[in-house]
């Protein structure tokens, strides 16, 4: 079938039509390189594939539509912003680009070249008119969970308005107030820019579309315990990303079919892996689209992945919002508590993260941990070495992998992760 040509919706959006042009051709290339040559993968896959090809055509064509029916659109960059609070008033809550290296010469004009990939990323795909989410948003949505992050939110608000929720650094009862108080500032925010009333019937309903995908999302993780592996950690990474960008019921009921798909594997005994190959659990910092690289070198090297504790992964799907509330404010209770488990390296102390780990080591019979920080990333790079300790006390294997999303140095990757791997087998 012809693919439509989405190029005037992407002129008015104000895109540089040949960078992104440009992008597009990467993007579909690697796509094809890394995806599409997986064997055996679920058929259910191809609705991600369908999902990931149509990303900046049929999906944003989607937006313009809400939008015009007087529908809101929030971008975001951080698993913290409430998105049941968006979706109560009609609202759509999309994650922002931030995966790909396109666009790091217009952010190092404003960034100093030793600012972690993710933040860099995003103001590339900013200043270079390469984002299609973030022109289509009607508000950004930040927060201060690392300094890199909230200073850039100084900048990017000249180029697009951003509104910053401050986030806690630890977990007091003082700090839990705070939280409680950001999140109603944050309703009134929402309130004020659809000019929508956030009620406890429609709370109600934004919190069980935003519970129910993690409900799925959760059943897809307990279903990577199998062995053989019913799904690549690959394809599985790819799911949790199409999670920020994707119509939420639409997804939702997509991942339970993929998930009743894997069911009958498992219970058929049907892997994407033989008997004996290493399990991987990925522990760092957030993977956004098109960020493959350690997974496919992990899996391509004869392991494979079976979880990834990280916020595009296990942080942002663990915990759900109690649904037994009933007035707004017991509504608001719940979505403070559930956000206030969220274990992200920006909180000291972090102890549950560490524990976090060694639960998952132990569910999804991992062999061997990848430790991955973004380069430049303070938080993960320097929780490493507690997260290091406390898997060495336990005997099991980590590898710590700092790296950024260029490509240079993936000889020298494929090297120390395929030195782990046969360790671990050893
Ligand atoms: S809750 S992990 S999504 S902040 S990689 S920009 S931390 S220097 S992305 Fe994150 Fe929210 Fe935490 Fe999750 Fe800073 Fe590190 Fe860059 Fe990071």
């Amino acid at each position: 079938m012809e693919k439509k040509d989405y190029r005037p919706m992407w002129k008015e959006l104000g895109l540089n039509l040949e960078v992104h042009d440009q992008l597009l051709t990467v993007l579909g290339n690697a796509y094809k390189d890394i995806y599409m040559s997986q064997e055996n993968r679920p058929k259910g896959m191809q609705y991600l594939d369908f999902v990931i090809s149509e990303a900046h055509g049929l999906r944003i064509e989607e937006l313009m539509e809400t939008k015009k029916k007087g529908n809101k659109v929030i971008g975001t960059f951080c698993v913290y912003v409430p998105e049941e609070l968006i979706l109560a008033v009609g609202g759509t809550c999309v994650g922002l680009c931030a995966g790909a290296e396109i666009g790091i010469d217009e952010a190092e004009k404003v960034l100093p070249r030793n600012t972690c990939a993710l933040i860099k990323s995003f103001m590339g795909f900013k200043l270079a008119g390469l984002c299609p989410y973030i022109q289509a948003s009607d508000l950004v949505v930040g927060e201060t969970t690392c300094d890199g992050k909230k200073k850039a939110y100084e900048i990017l608000n000249d180029y697009k308005e951003t509104y910053v929720m401050e986030i806690p650094q630890m977990k007091t009862e003082r700090d839990r107030t705070l939280w409680r108080g950001e999140i109603i500032q944050f309703k009134e925010k929402v309130e004020q820019l659809t000019g929508r009333k956030i009620t406890a019937e429609n709370l109600k309903e934004g919190i069980k579309i935003a519970n129910d995908k993690r409900r799925a999302l959760q059943r897809l993780s307990a279903l990577r315990k199998a062995i053989p592996s019913a799904i690549s950690g690959l394809d599985a990474l790819l799911v949790n990303q199409i999670a920020f960008y994707d119509d939420p019921l639409r997804f939702t009921k997509a991942i339970n079919d993929l998930c009743d798909e894997l069911e009958e594997r498992v219970q058929k005994g049907i892997g994407v892996t033989k008997n004996g190959t290493p399990r991987i659990l990925v522990s760092g910092s957030p993977m956004a689209v098109p960020n493959w690289k350690i997974p496919w070198i992990i899996e391509t090297s004869g392991a494979v992945v079976v979880a990834e504790e990280s916020c595009v992964g296990e942080r942002s799907t663990r915990d759900l919002v109690d649904e037994k509330g009933k007035t707004l404010d017991e509504m608001i209770d719940a979505i403070t508590d559930r956000y206030m488990k969220i274990d992200c390296a920006c909180f000291t102390p972090n102890e549950e993260r560490p524990a976090h780990i060694l639960d998952l080591v132990e569910d999804f019979k991992v062999n061997g941990v990848i430790h991955y920080s973004i380069q430049f990333c303070t938080p993960y790079t320097v929780e490493a070495y507690k997260v290091e300790k406390t898997l060495q006390q336990k005997g099991i294997p980590v590898l710590k992998i700092e790296t950024d999303y260029g490509m240079e140095d993936i000889g020298q990757l494929k090297t120390r992760i395929e030195a782990f791997l046969e360790m671990v087998k050893g």
